[in-house]
């Protein structure tokens, strides 16, 4: 689609009201429904389930989420999760994506279609080109695209080039793929944690010396409480309510902390347990807040000025190990209560029931995902759960400490690998040292500003790593036209999706080896490692015969770094894994005896300091308590905070289905949830069409056509599901800190849909 003002209009087609049905929640989640949906799902797939190899050792990785696997011993004969088997599924469908299916479908044609359509083509076989003015893909072999894309990464400054990485890659290739745009000269290595975790890592970072979450699986089995902020388990980490579960049998408490109430986090039937697929499960949350969009920060401070009152603080470990503890005391005792009740919804009771059982609590944890990390004031807002553990001494402690539950499977590696625009100084000198070549030292650009500098005509070679960089990122026409702006686009993929049809001048897709396919090099079946949410490092190694002929990631990066700079250590590297894992071993830090430790089951633990109180990482030496400056997000009358969020049938933007039967949505997605009270004040009906418009500085967004669904959401809220709303979300809007767009609070208002 070479014609920007296609690009630049909503395609009406792919953007149609798709008629969802609406039924009753669900109360619990999993159980015996979810095995057979997982089930029913991979046999409409042709696809194979082999659940029996995923997150054991020796077998393969699960390619959905980054939950840790419990200990060898402790591992039932089937890891399950029902949306761990949909993900395994998507991979190892029978279906074929091939030339003869894009000698039949144009461009333009497939631009008419949505990626649930897109992504049912199944697997990607040959490499693929699209010339400047043709308006169909045509096959290449993959040497022949090497060879284009090395030649423009010979013609063009080095900061013209930018590399995206999503977090299904391997350490291996995301090792092999930043040094590649490091040996070219440029750190524009943009990845999906710039719209997830990055505010995680800002404030974690900067307060306790390490960008990553501090506990362990035993930890979450033995916290005396764990406060869920901002996730939804059931649907993102089902394994993690597993955990759960063993901690409410071990005595723990569990509160929530959402607008909505999600079924998981209310109740769960677990499908490991005889129990759990006949039986009633477990009430899981003992405790439900329901609080608005954004609420959480003036929450945990109000939070933490109730437990200084009450005098409820670690003083020991605040005296040992903190700094900055007089000034954010200080702070929080002047807080304002009228700024509390606009901004939570709660009544004060809230903070005390709460404050209540963390001084009861032995241990306490506290686990989120994108419900805080997806707004304007996400860092402040993390840094004070950061105060709040800190105040009370939970951390580096059994049962204890920060959890930030990562996405996809590896996305936390990837960053540990140097997939990161703003790489810490030590890092580069290593790597200089390692290959004999000079990294730049100039930060790169992260998404928000990869999608500016496209829009500037800055980008001339856009690479992506897996991913769908147009679909998951916001201002999805901006996006696209900016997009349209770059001279030669690279997607390294297993599916088709919407990122493939939007093009400048050239663009190539390279079909590349998935987890669970078996990777061979020189006739030696290789592995992989990853890192979980919790640090751990195991190997993956997949065991299903691929299409022959299909290359691996760091294959790819190989040849053409090989064919770019000539370097030996390339193909060396490409055809031998144990060669990358020996250049990790000398340039990462943790990676001391790589190969060896990978070999026990289970893996091996990164180091991590907080977990053993060694906050000698802080720039300020000790663990440093913030005062954080609370701003209200002010509503104009007749609008709403909206958030966008998944369903139970999607991973990211790659569709699995059109249901989401915990909420009771049924064979559409065109959907937004509102508060009944709010309905009746915008004079709104249940099954109402609207068109949700954003307000932004530079003029109104509009995304069309939504059934609106009465939903017991927090008053002043709304939701729906993303990708198709990412088209609201206006480019500018970025957290503070981390620029990670506010995907979680949009104001907007309705109007009747056309
Ligand atoms: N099956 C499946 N698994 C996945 C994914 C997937 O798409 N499908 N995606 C993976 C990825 S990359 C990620 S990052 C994770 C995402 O995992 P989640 O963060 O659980 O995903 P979301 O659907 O964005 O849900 C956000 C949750 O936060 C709540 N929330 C939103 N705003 C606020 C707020 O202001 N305050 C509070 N307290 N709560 C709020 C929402 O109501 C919702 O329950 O899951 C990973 N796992
Ligand atoms: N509005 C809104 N936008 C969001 C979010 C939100 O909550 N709201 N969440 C954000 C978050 S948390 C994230 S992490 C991003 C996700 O952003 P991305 O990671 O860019 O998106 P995905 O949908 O996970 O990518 C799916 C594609 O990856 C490719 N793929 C899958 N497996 C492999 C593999 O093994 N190798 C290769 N090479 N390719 C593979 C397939 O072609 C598939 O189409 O989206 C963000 N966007
Ligand atoms: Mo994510």
């Amino acid at each position: 689609m070479n014609d920007k003002r296609a690009a630049r209009e909503l395609n009406p087609e792919a953007n149609a009201y798709d008629h969802p049905e609406v039924a009753d929640r669900k109360r619990a989640a999993a159980g015996i429904g979810g095995v057979l949906h997982a089930m029913d799902f991979a046999i409409r797939q042709n696809a194979l389930l082999p659940l029996w190899v995923t997150n054991k050792p020796g077998g393969v990785d699960c390619p959905g989420c980054a939950w840790p696997d419990p200990a060898p011993g402790e591992q039932k004969i089937v890891e399950f999760c029902e949306n761990g088997a949909k993900a395994v599924a998507e991979e190892t469908t029978g279906e074929r994506c091939t030339p003869e299916f894009f000698a039949e479908h144009s461009i333009e044609d497939m631009r008419a279609e949505t990626d649930y359509w897109l992504g049912r083509q199944g697997r990607l076989t040959t490499p693929m080109i699209l010339r400047p003015g043709e308006s169909h893909y045509s096959p290449i072999t993959y040497g022949e695209a090497f060879d284009i894309i090395a030649e423009k990464m010979g013609e063009i400054e080095p900061d013209e080039a930018v590399f995206y990485t999503s977090g299904r890659t391997s350490n291996e290739a995301a090792y092999m793929y930043q040094l590649m745009a490091r040996r070219l000269g440029t750190n524009n290595l943009p990845d999906c944690s710039n719209m997830c975790h990055e505010s995680s890592g800002a404030a974690l970072g900067s307060t306790i010396g390490i960008g990553k979450g501090t506990v362990t699986l035993d930890d979450i089995h033995n916290a005396g409480l764990i406060i869920t902020v901002g996730q939804n388990p059931g649907t993102n980490h089902p394994r993690m309510l597993a955990a759960l579960e063993q901690q409410k049998r071990n005595g723990g408490k569990i509160v929530a902390i959402n607008p909505l109430p999600e079924a998981g986090l209310l109740n769960f039937r677990n499908p490991q347990a005889v129990r759990g697929v006949v039986g009633e499960g477990t009430a899981l949350a003992d405790e439900y807040m329901r609080i608005r969009l954004n609420g959480d920060l003036a929450f945990f401070q109000a939070l933490n000025r109730e437990l200084i009152r009450r005098d409820a603080l670690d003083h020991e470990f605040l005296d040992e190990y903190c700094t900055g503890v007089e000034e954010t005391i200080e702070h929080l005792k002047n807080l304002n209560d009228d700024d509390y009740a606009a901004a939570t919804g709660l009544r004060p009771e809230a903070v005390t029931r709460l404050a209540d059982m963390v001084e009861e609590a032995d241990g306490v944890i506290v686990c989120w995902a994108m419900g805080t990390t997806q707004h304007k004031n996400s860092v402040p807002t993390l840094k004070e759960i950061v105060n709040f553990l800190l105040l009370t001494g939970n951390m580096g402690k059994p049962g204890a400490g920060a959890c930030p539950v990562r996405g996809h499977s590896n996305v936390q590696g990837d960053r540990t690998m140097g997939i990161w625009e703003r790489p810490p100084e030590p890092l580069l000198a290593r790597l200089d040292k390692e290959f004999g070549f000079t990294s730049p030292r100039k930060h790169g650009y992260d998404v928000v500003n990869t999608i500016r500098a496209a829009r500037d005509g800055k980008v001339k070679l856009f690479m992506a790593m897996g991913g769908n960089f147009v679909r998951a990122t916001p201002d999805t026409l901006v996006t696209e036209e900016a997009m349209s702006n770059v001279e030669l686009t690279v997607h390294v993929s297993t599916k088709l999706n919407g990122s493939h049809l939007i093009n400048g001048g050239t663009s190539i897709i390279l079909p590349a080896l998935a987890r669970t396919d078996q990777d061979m090099q020189n006739g030696v079946i290789q592995s992989v490692t990853v890192e979980d949410s919790m640090g751990m490092v195991h190997t993956s190694t997949g065991r299903r015969t691929a299409n022959p002929g299909l290359m691996s990631e760091p294959r790819i990066v190989g040849e053409i770094a090989h064919r770019a700079f000539g370097d030996p250590f390339w193909l060396e590297m490409a055809g031998d894994y144990t060669v990358i894992r020996r250049h990790i071993e000398n340039t990462i830090p943790g990676f001391a005896d790589y190969e060896t430790r990978i070999q026990r089951p289970g893996g091996f633990a990164l180091p991590n300091g907080p977990r053993e109180r060694n906050f000698s990482n802080v720039p300020a030496g000790k663990a440093t308590l913030t005062p954080n400056t609370l701003e209200v997000l002010r509503v104009p009358e007749g609008h709403l905070i909206l958030q966008t969020l998944r369903s139970h049938d999607q991973y990211n933007t790659t569709i699995y289905g059109l249901d989401d039967r915990y909420r009771g949505i049924y064979d559409g997605r065109r959907v937004v949830f509102v508060n009944p009270d709010d309905c009746r004040d915008l004079g709104l009906n249940d099954g109402d069409l609207v068109d949700i418009v954003s307000v932004w500085e530079d003029g109104e967004r509009r995304a069309p056509t939504f059934r609106v669904v009465e939903y017991d959401t927090a008053k002043g809220c709304a939701a729906a599901y993303f990708p198709e709303t990412n088209v609201l979300i206006p480019l500018d809007s970025t957290a503070e800190t981390s620029n990670t767009p506010t995907s979680k609070s949009i104001i907007v208002r309705f109007e009747p849909a056309a």
